[in-house]
């Protein structure tokens, strides 16, 4: 995946600098550890994590190795939705996670897979007519306009059994498979993604206008499968309780920023950038971050959230450098 593809910006040039009374800590450092080099140096590359996005989609491929009692048809809906070129953030937190906390990124790929298939299964799902009603997502037709709307149905359907099998199956600690399990359920459902959802599309049909509002509909819609794929990464790395709790102080105002900047970006990029339509959320009356505060506010708010999240990982030193340039990407992404 080049630059331009993947919308990640060049890297830059290495500075460290010890903090005083705690580790030492490269503010900038260059990208480019190989998969089994997550304490080894780094090396300039093209971006910071691209070295990493061979490895996500090769173990995404692999885990689409059904048996063949699915359907052919089926099959084709899923790996259509699944492989499609995402960004991938959210198995790349996963990894980084676990390198944050002094873990093998490898050990984080289960994690990463299973909460890419429940990110995937709620594109397909929003992008129906019932809800979004998209006919463009992540520069290809929609999953119900290549396939059909039953199957695209059924395609995100299967996505979430396979995710906590996935886990299941590949996390070999019973416990921490566990662990993951409970906390992707809970990321998945009623009172986090679904129910997000649920409040978004009500918000549609009326009700109070406010920040307050909007901010619990995206800590749900969005935030939470973000802080599930940090926490994951966390305790597949091995990171102790203080870990996690810097994480979640660094995974809460990213998922949230993350909204912003989507909402920021649907009211001035272009489909062809983004690879889906935009400009829909403010045609529909959506409740959004730039109709509240305006677009100047909102850009100033992502930052601030941005800032708060890079100040929460400070404590884990250099290994968690990779997460701050993830914090800079979201803030300044384009797609
Ligand atoms: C159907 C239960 C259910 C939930 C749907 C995903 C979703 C919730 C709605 C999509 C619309 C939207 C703006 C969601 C906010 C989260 C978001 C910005 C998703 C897109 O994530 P990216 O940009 O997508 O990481 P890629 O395609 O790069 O993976």
């Amino acid at each position: 995946m080049s630059h331009a593809s993947s919308g990640l910006r060049p890297a830059v040039q290495a500075e460290a600098r010890a903090e005083p009374g705690g580790k030492s800590r490269e503010t900038e450092v260059v990208a480019g550890r190989t998969a089994g080099d997550t304490k080894g140096r780094v090396e300039a590359v093209g971006n910071r994590w691209d070295a990493w996005l061979p490895l996500i989609e090769q173990a995404l491929t692999d885990a689409c190795g059904w048996g063949v009692d699915c359907p052919t048809r089926l099959g084709e809906a899923i790996r259509y939705s699944l492989l499609a070129p995402g960004k991938r953030i959210r198995p790349v937190l996963a990894l980084m996670a676990a390198e944050a906390v002094g873990g093998q990124i490898e050990a984080a790929l289960p994690g990463a897979v299973a909460v890419e298939m429940i990110h995937a299964y709620s594109l397909v799902h929003d992008d129906l007519p019932a809800m979004d009603d998209d006919d463009l997502r992540r520069g290809r037709p929609t999953t119900h306009i290549a396939f059909d709307e039953a199957t695209a149905i059924l395609a995100g359907d299967s996505l979430i059994p396979l995710a906590f099998e996935h886990l299941a199956t590949r996390v070999e600690q019973p416990g921490l498979a566990i662990a993951c399990i409970r906390r992707l359920a809970f990321a998945s459902g009623p009172q986090s993604l679904v129910g997000g959802q649920a409040e978004d599309l009500a918000a549609e049909s009326g009700g109070e206008q406010t920040l307050a509002r909007l901010e619990a509909i995206h800590r749900r819609k969005t935030g939470a499968l973000i802080d599930a794929a940090v926490e994951i990464g966390g305790l597949l790395g091995g990171g102790t309780p203080a870990d996690l709790a810097a994480l979640a102080s660094y995974s809460r105002p990213l998922g949230l920023a993350f909204q912003v900047v989507d909402d920021c970006l649907d009211h001035s990029a272009e489909d062809t950038e983004l690879g889906k339509r935009t400009g829909k959320d403010m045609a529909r009356g959506k409740l959004t971050y730039p109709g509240l505060m305006g677009l100047d506010a909102a850009q100033h708010y992502a930052e601030t959230l941005i800032d708060q999240a890079i100040g929460a990982i400070a404590v884990l030193g250099n290994d968690a450098s990779r997460l701050k340039w993830m914090a800079e990407f979201v803030r300044d992404r384009t797609r």
